[in-house]
């Protein structure tokens, strides 16, 4: 006879991850044990459907490896040897370290903090951490591995990110999806996309590789990495030239015109587009037509394209293009990078308590983190490294010398983790934190416009405490004003919901108001309070200095650079720099495999045995030159480092442009060597970004 079940209630979460879906989830919950977990239905954006990597998230949550109590290390760095120590004696040991650290003639600036978005959620992502380290005097750190060039060219641009209302994608009748793997990246976006191209809208995909994305468009084009900008200046030339822009919208709304006009007419002419971008000139010339007779065009623009040199100013030009065309004033049109900015929650300036900042206190860059341990910055070295909510070891760029920071002996590092990453695996302490179903969090999301609030379904597995309760902990042991922790989670949930104050001119509507915890408990995900197919851009709400859509920028003119929108080629680039790819021809771009999400999820056995292990697609060309074969192991290295990994010969690549996956765990990998082995520390021109996707590289059977 079958034994009744105890019930089961489900309790309301939101997936943490750092991805612009923000998908709602419903846990089942049966004696204290989390036995099912599925999308939302009543999630009005995300729908009832979760990607293959979060539908397994109890496996994260459960699985064997979990780390379950605080560990101190008992072997070299790196070795994994540890043992399991009391949260007293952690904290306390964290502590004692961090303050004499503090009190050294080195002073508190030699304490470095280092997190990025392993988890999205306000209060583990951003709360209680940076209290306390602003109340330490910690070095800064600026968080650029990911965004920021984007942000910089957008900012100089519109004054504010691209952004269109993602309810109005299915009216757009042409889709750009510019260095955006989309179908992967943002899957509920791409469905809405997909409705779109059912009704008769066109999808494009400018990839050098022909990922997910490509292969499901009208349209795959394939430039040369890091050449966007002058795609879009070439696309800019044919509007100019061809009389396909909006007079009116120019002329009311936007700063430069004619200069812009003058420059691109004289030195982006069509065939000198196509030589620089690697493509066939009426491939530019088509794009261009395609894109001054279409409305309402959308633009996508995605990372990939602003991992390069020139990032910052290739966003930057692809986000002028929809004012020459008018775009931002049609339901459907203009261009896409992210919703972060619509949200008024609390300023971080406040919530975060920067007046504790101590004046002239350094800013690390996380993306030189390689230089930051070789002591290569101004100010004092780094004596103590605190990680939390990323895998350096794995993700940031020149592997090679990241780890040999981590093994130095006089660094004294501390991870909050779930595993042991290899960022934990060369930790002095490791402290296991709760994940999204053991705590409280809530969330904004860049890639649609809902708040929702995480309620914890579950105790904590093992040991493990939230990265805010961790916090009050050292924030206690250190003596630090009890204030600052005082707030319990939910409390800091009212605090982030409060008004802020400094509201920008170009989002007026974006409030809060109405929006409260116990609505959200209620309720589950509320949108902001924004109009319907909300669009700040069609009556001109830009947020730069004068207004307008700046085509020409005085900012940067004010800081010696172009102010009229320009090429910058990559910094490891085969056309301007001869020498270096005489030896290293390829260009290698790396993008993660889409069953990872950056490093996470590696250690989910089901996501990665759907792989063999570390891949890389050449193009028959390059491997024909090299005698290489699909199936065999290759290094591609280059005077940074190397890894190993497997070859597939395909035309899904360019010729000239290698593509390898990550972000493998070094453990999982042949050699123990990953993707940035070979990705260079080198910073964009605008934002100071990572430019992962440029590097040049060699190729070599084994
Ligand atoms: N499944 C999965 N989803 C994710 C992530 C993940 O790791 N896995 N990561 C999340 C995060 S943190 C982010 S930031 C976003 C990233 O989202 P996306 O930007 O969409 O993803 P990427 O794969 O970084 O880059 C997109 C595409 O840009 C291409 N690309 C590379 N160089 C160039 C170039 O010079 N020009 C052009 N036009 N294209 C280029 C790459 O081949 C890639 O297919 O996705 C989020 N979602
Ligand atoms: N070669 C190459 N490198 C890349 C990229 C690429 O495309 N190619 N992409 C880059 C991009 S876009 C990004 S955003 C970065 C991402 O780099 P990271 O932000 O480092 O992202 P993850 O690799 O997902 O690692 C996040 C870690 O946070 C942990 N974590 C999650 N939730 C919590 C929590 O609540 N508490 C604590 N304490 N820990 C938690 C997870 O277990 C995981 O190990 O990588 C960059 N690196
Ligand atoms: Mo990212």
């Amino acid at each position: 006879m079958a034994t009744i079940p105890l019930p089961v209630h489900t309790v309301r979460a939101v997936c943490p991850h750092d991805c612009p879906d923000t998908c709602g989830m419903l846990v089942g919950v049966r004696d204290g044990v989390a036995v099912s977990l599925r999308g939302d239905p009543d999630q009005p954006v995300t729908r009832g459907f979760l990607c293959t990597k979060v539908s397994r998230y109890l496996e994260r949550t459960y699985h064997p490896e979990r780390l379950k109590t605080p560990l101190v290390r008992t072997g070299p760095k790196g070795s994994g040897q540890f043992r399991p120590i009391g949260w007293n004696e952690a904290i306390q040991r964290v502590a004692d370290h961090l303050g004499r650290v503090a009190r050294s003639a080195e002073g508190p600036q030699a304490i470095l903090p280092y997190s990025y978005a392993g988890t999205m959620g306000k209060l583990q992502g951003s709360s209680l951490d940076r209290r306390f380290f602003h109340a330490l005097g910690a070095s800064l750190l600026d968080r650029t591995i990911c965004a920021t060039a984007g942000a910089a060219g957008c900012e100089v641009t519109l004054g504010g990110r691209a952004v269109v209302d993602p309810d109005t994608v299915p009216h757009s009748r042409l889709i750009l999806n510019w260095g955006s793997n989309t179908a992967v990246t943002n899957s509920h976006l791409w469905v809405r996309m997909l409705q779109a191209q059912k009704a008769g809208a066109k999808l494009i995909c400018i990839d050098p590789y022909k990922s997910r994305t490509a292969a499901r468009s009208d349209w795959w084009i394939a430039p040369r990495p890091g050449t966007d900008g002058a795609l879009a200046l070439g696309i800019a030339h044919i509007l100019a030239r061809d009389g396909l822009v909006d007079e009116d919208y120019l002329d009311r709304f936007c700063l430069g015109w004619p200069e812009m006009r003058q420059r691109v007419l004289d030195q982006y002419p069509p065939d000198r587009v196509a030589a620089t971008c690697g493509l066939q000139v009426d491939e530019v010339e088509k794009l261009g037509r395609l894109y001054g007779t279409t409305r309402p065009a959308l633009i996508r623009l995605n990372y990939g394209l602003q991992r390069h040199g020139g990032g910052g100013m290739a966003v930057r030009v692809i986000t002028c293009l929809p004012a020459l065309t008018g775009d931002w004033k049609h339901p459907g049109g203009g261009a896409l990078l992210s919703t972060s900015q619509l949200y008024a929650t609390q300023a971080d300036a406040v919530f975060e308590r920067h007046d504790l900042i101590p004046p002239g206190t350094r800013t690390i860059n996380m993306s030189s983190l390689a230089e930051a341990l070789a002591g290569e910055l101004p100010g004092p070295p780094v004596r103590a490294l605190v990680v939390y909510n990323s895998n350096p070891a794995a993700v940031c760029p020149d592997q090679n010398r990241v780890l040999n920071g981590l093994r130095r002996e006089d660094l004294f590092t501390v991870v909050l983790e779930h595993f042991l990453t290899d960022t934990a695996l060369h930790a002095d302490l490791v402290l296991p934190a709760t994940t999204q179903l053991e705590h409280w969090d809530i969330h904004t999301s860049y890639g649609h416009l809902m708040v929702q609030l995480n309620q914890p379904a579950i105790s904590p597995v093992g040991e493990s405490k939230p990265n805010t309760e961790i916090f009050r902990l050292l924030g206690k042991a250190m003596n630090l004003d009890p204030q600052l922790f005082a707030a319990t989670d939910e409390e800091l949930i009212d605090e982030v919901l409060t008004e802020r104050t400094d509201t920008k001119p170009f989002r007026p509507e974006g409030t809060l108001a109405g929006i409260t915890r116990q609505r959200l408990v209620a309720e589950g995900a509320i949108r902001l309070n924004l109009p319907a197919n909300y669009a700040p851009y069609a009556t001109g709400l830009f947020g730069t200095p004068s207004g307008k859509c700046e085509l020409v920028s005085p900012a940067l003119a004010a800081r010696g650079i172009d102010p009229v929108p320009h090429y910058v080629p990559p910094h490891e680039d085969p056309l301007t720099r001869p020498e270096l790819a005489a030896d290293f021809p390829l260009q290698m771009i790396c993008p993660p495999e889409p069953e990872f999400l950056n490093s996470s999820f590696v250690n989910i056995d089901a996501l990665r045995k759907i792989h063999q292990g570390p891949r890389v697609l050449l193009h028959p060309h390059d491997a024909r030159s090299r005698a290489i074969t699909s199936g065999q192991t290759v290094k591609i290295w280059n005077r940074r480092g190397q890894f190993t990994a497997t070859a597939e010969v395909t035309e899904d690549t360019r010729p000239g442009v290698v593509t390898a996956f990550g972000i493998w765990w070094s453990r999982y990998t042949p050699d123990g060597s990953g993707v940035n082995m070979t990705t260079s520390s080198a910073l964009t021109d605008l934002g100071a970004g990572a430019t992962f996707f440029d590097n040049l590289v060699q190729v070599e059977k084994t």
